[in-house]
Parts: C-alpha cells; structure tokens; sequence
C-alpha cells in the first residue's frame, strides 16, 4: 500500500479563499485538497485531508497517527503559536513531520514569529501561498523514499 500522508489544517483554515484573501489567496481549501490528493497519487503517496478548529481533536488525530501514516503535514494555524499540546502529541508520533504557512509569518505580528511545531518539524515552509502543502508533499515523497 501507498505510504500515507496525514495533512492537517488547523483553526480558521476551513474558510480559505474567503478569508484576508491577500494574505491567504483566494483558493479554497477543497481546492487545496484536490491538488495535494492529485499531486501525492503521482508520487505513490495517499492523503488524508482534515482540518478542525478544535486543539483536542487536532491531538487526536495526530495520535491516530501514529498507527496509520508515515508523515504529517500540517498546518496548525495559530496553534502553531500556542499550542504545547500539538507539539507533545507530534513528539509521541514517530514519522515525518512538515509544517506549512501559507504566509510568511516571519513578515507579520512578532507573535507569529514562534512556532512550537517547529521545534518538532524535519522542515518549514511559509510565504508560498498554499503551494508550499505541494511542495511539502514533493518533500515528503522523496524523504519516504525506499
Ligand atoms: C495561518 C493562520 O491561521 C495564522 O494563525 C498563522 C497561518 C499563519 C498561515 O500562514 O497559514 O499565524
């Protein structure tokens, strides 16, 4: 079976394309979901796309993990600022581990400068627009490669 891909979107990411689209584009995040099921099928990858805006069933997931996927991408949203939680359930799952931004967080708020992910992350990507999940899954296939 295909090595598979948990990608994760945290709080707010479900109301991509409506939300600051100057920021955050103006795809949605199904479009966003196709492309990323489209691109991993052609690197022998499968996905599973779920977002919450909830921190404990974020938790719970990443932990289902640990059973089920070889690498998570993800994008906590503003957890990745706050979220101890997150970071310990991630420390307790053994794969590969990317986080993405679609903004560059480094360019805004000082309070969006730190993430707690990071410290867990094999890498990082923002400031790509939702590009940097196709390219985080281009990473991740060929960190999983045989
Ligand atoms: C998304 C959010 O919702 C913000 O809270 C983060 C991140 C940045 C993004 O760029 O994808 O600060």
């Amino acid at each position: 079976m295909a090595p598979q891909v948990l990608i994760l979107n945290g709080p707010n990411l479900n109301l991509l394309g409506q939300r600051q689209p100057e920021i955050y584009g103006a795809e949605t995040l199904a479009d966003v979901e196709t492309a990323c099921a489209a691109l991993a099928a052609s690197l022998g990858l499968g996905t599973d796309c779920r977002q919450s805006n909830h921190e404990g069933e974020l938790v719970t997931w990443i932990q289902d993990a640990r059973a089920t996927a070889a690498a998570i991408i993800i994008n906590p949203g503003a957890y990745s600022h706050t979220s101890v939680a997150i970071l310990d359930a991630l420390n307790a799952y053994d794969g590969l581990v990317l986080e993405v931004h679609i903004s560059n967080i480094h360019q805004r708020e000082a309070f969006r400068h730190h993430s707690y992910v990071s410290r867990r992350a094999e890498g990082v990507i923002a400031g790509f627009g939702t590009e940097g999940y196709l390219l985080a899954l281009r990473r991740a296939a060929s960190l999983l490669a045989p």
